[in-house]
């Protein structure tokens, strides 16, 4: 690379200005550093910005689902409901950009393509596709875990002659489907919480299902004021709460402690209907091994195939419906109205598994031999999860060790934010660390929290750079797999495993060990004097 645009190196170069970027910046700044931030969107959010499909929102309640290093900020902003809508999201996260001044350090429609590690300078140069250049002593990458949209490359589909829309990348205009017939492909989160609100407008709606997914009710509803008011009038305590819990959220829910082997068929019944009234992911909560014991697993997930049984009215329709996996290997689906959607005429279940898409032609699809017409096609097809986005980009670290080349079997990396052999560089909430199983909003305070102390620690002590050891990664891999090997999310093919995308290797990315014990050996290497590091 050749000279920078800007001849003074920043201390900290950012990408990405979702929540993880915007917090990266403010905490930069408040320390004194020189940051900004590099955008490749045309406005802050990320994930919000993205994902503007008709019903997205968030599957994490709004209250816990909000950044808690302001007290001002969380006893001020209002939200409406109990799960945000993706609108309310984006104006989340531009007022905070707004309300912290972060405006201008940030470069939107700026996609970092190339970031290669120079040894003279012990620090980053960094290319937009552009070709503008920026040199910066750190580079903190907040490109966000499920940031590149998974496009499976269906035979023909270049032939249908309808607008394709994939979930995670949303046109701004409206998109309108009144009177149309519409096709979507994906059963995950994304096209479980769009199905509902694209069939209430659609005149037709067909849904391609490969695999079946468990959905628990949301019971999505106005935000409670007396409950607003009550986690307000301590709103540090309950934040101290949910990080001391295994996901960073949902402590206001009783911790279970008891087998469902143990207990009678109606306590069982009992307890898993009062957790499913409730509603989220705190219904595998409902007894202590769910995710541990694949016959307590079976006990819950038959109880919600009884549940899809008494929603849906067509017995073979409701069948297609009741997955056959573990429930909570594939992340948990969290929504309104999902199985009452397909008791609409006009809604149609086509199982895919069973009659897998042949070719798309110019008026829809070919699957099992038959012909599947539609308008407008909508893929929810999920992400090239934890990784992809890294793997997209020119990153090159000591020696010109290419990321490529380093994770062509897996993402390898130590605590999860530090990659050995590409000094100065950290990741917020990627692989091994427990990003995606978190309130990622916990994760995000908790590795800048964690970032812009080791930044002052080695400025402090005059430290140029800060590398992970060989020993200290291969350490930390071997940790994240064992964690995984004990639990039942190793028995189907998730997104978490690289499983969704044709060719990745097979290998369990996030850490399952829970957030308190992450955290606490994140801080316990800081305490020992960066253990498992190089400094220079
Ligand atoms: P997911 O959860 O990865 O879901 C993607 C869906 O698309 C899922 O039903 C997949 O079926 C299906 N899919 C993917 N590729 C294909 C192909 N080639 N053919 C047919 N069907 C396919 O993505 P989401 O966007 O819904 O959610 C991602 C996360 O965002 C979510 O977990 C929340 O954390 C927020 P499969 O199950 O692989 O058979």
């Amino acid at each position: 690379m050749t000279a920078s645009t800007d001849p003074q190196p920043l201390d900290v170069l950012i990408v990405g200005a979702g929540f993880g970027g915007l917090y990266m910046l403010y905490k930069a700044r408040q320390q004194g550093l020189k940051a900004i931030v590099l955008e490749a969107a045309g406005g802050v959010g990320g994930t919000w910005y993205h994902n503007r499909y008709p019903g997205a929102r968030v599957d994490v309640q709004s209250m816990e689902y909000s950044f808690g290093f302001d007290e001002a900020l969380q006893q001020e902003w209002r939200w409406s409901e109990r799960y945000a809508p993706q609108p309310e999201l984006l104006r989340y996260a531009n007022h905070v950009a707004d309300r912290y001044g972060l405006r201008d350090g940030i470069t939107l429609n700026t996609r970092v393509t190339k970031a290669h590690f120079d040894e003279a300078a012990a620090g980053w140069q960094v290319q937009a596709e552009d070709g503008r250049q920026w040199q910066a002593r750190f580079l903190v990458l907040a490109s966000g875990p499920l940031s590149t949209p998974n496009k499976p490359s269906f035979p023909g589909l270049e032939q249908f002659a309808g607008p394709v829309y994939h979930t995670g990348h949303w046109p701004h205009e409206p998109v309108d489907f009144s009177g149309q017939r519409v096709g979507i492909i994906g059963t995950g989160s994304s096209g479980i919480q769009s199905i509902p609100v694209i069939a209430a407008q659609a005149r037709e709606l067909t849904v391609f299902q490969r695999t079946a997914n468990y959905v628990v009710p949301a019971h999505n509803r106005p935000l409670d004021p007396a409950y607003e008011a009550r986690i307000k009038a301590d709103y540090a305590g309950f934040r101290a709460r949910n990080r001391a819990m295994r996901n960073g959220f949902g402590s206001e829910l009783p911790q279970h402690t008891v087998s469902a082997l143990v207990v009678s068929e109606q306590e069982l019944e009992e307890r898993l209907e009062a957790r499913w009234q409730i509603g989220g992911f705190g219904f595998l909560g409902a007894f202590s091994d769910l995710m541990m014991n694949p016959k307590a697993n079976a006990l819950a997930a038959e109880f919600v195939r009884r549940k899809i049984r008494a929603a849906v009215k067509d017995p073979a329709v409701a069948e297609l419906l009741c997955p056959e996996q573990t429930i909570g290997c594939k992340r948990l689906c969290v929504a309104n109205d999902y199985y009452e959607t397909f008791n609409q005429p006009h809604v149609k279940l086509v199982d895919i598994r069973s009659a897998p898409i042949e070719r798309f032609t110019a008026g829809g699809l070919i699957s099992g031999g038959q012909e599947h017409g539609f308008d407008a096609l909508v893929l929810a097809t999920g992400f090239d999860a934890m990784t992809g986005t890294l793997m997209r980009l020119d990153l090159r670290g000591r020696g010109g060790l290419r990321i490529q080349d380093k994770w062509a079997g897996g993402p390898s990396n130590y605590l999860g934010l530090t990659i050995a052999g590409f000094p100065n560089l950290f990741n917020i909430a990627g692989p091994g660390s427990t990003s995606v199983f978190t309130n990622v909003i916990v994760a995000i305070e908790h590795h800048v929290d964690w970032i812009t102390a080791c930044i002052a620690y080695l400025d402090a002590r005059g430290c140029r750079t800060i590398t992970a050891t060989e020993q200290a990664e291969a350490q930390w891999v071997d940790y994240v797999n064992k964690t995984a090997d004990g639990t039942l999310l190793l028995t189907c093919n998730s997104w978490y495993l690289g499983a969704n995308i044709p060719g990745k290797p097979r290998q369990f990315m996030p850490l399952a060990a829970g957030f308190p014990v992450y955290a606490q050996k994140c801080a316990e290497a800081a305490a020992q004097d960066y253990k498992g590091f190089e400094l220079a």
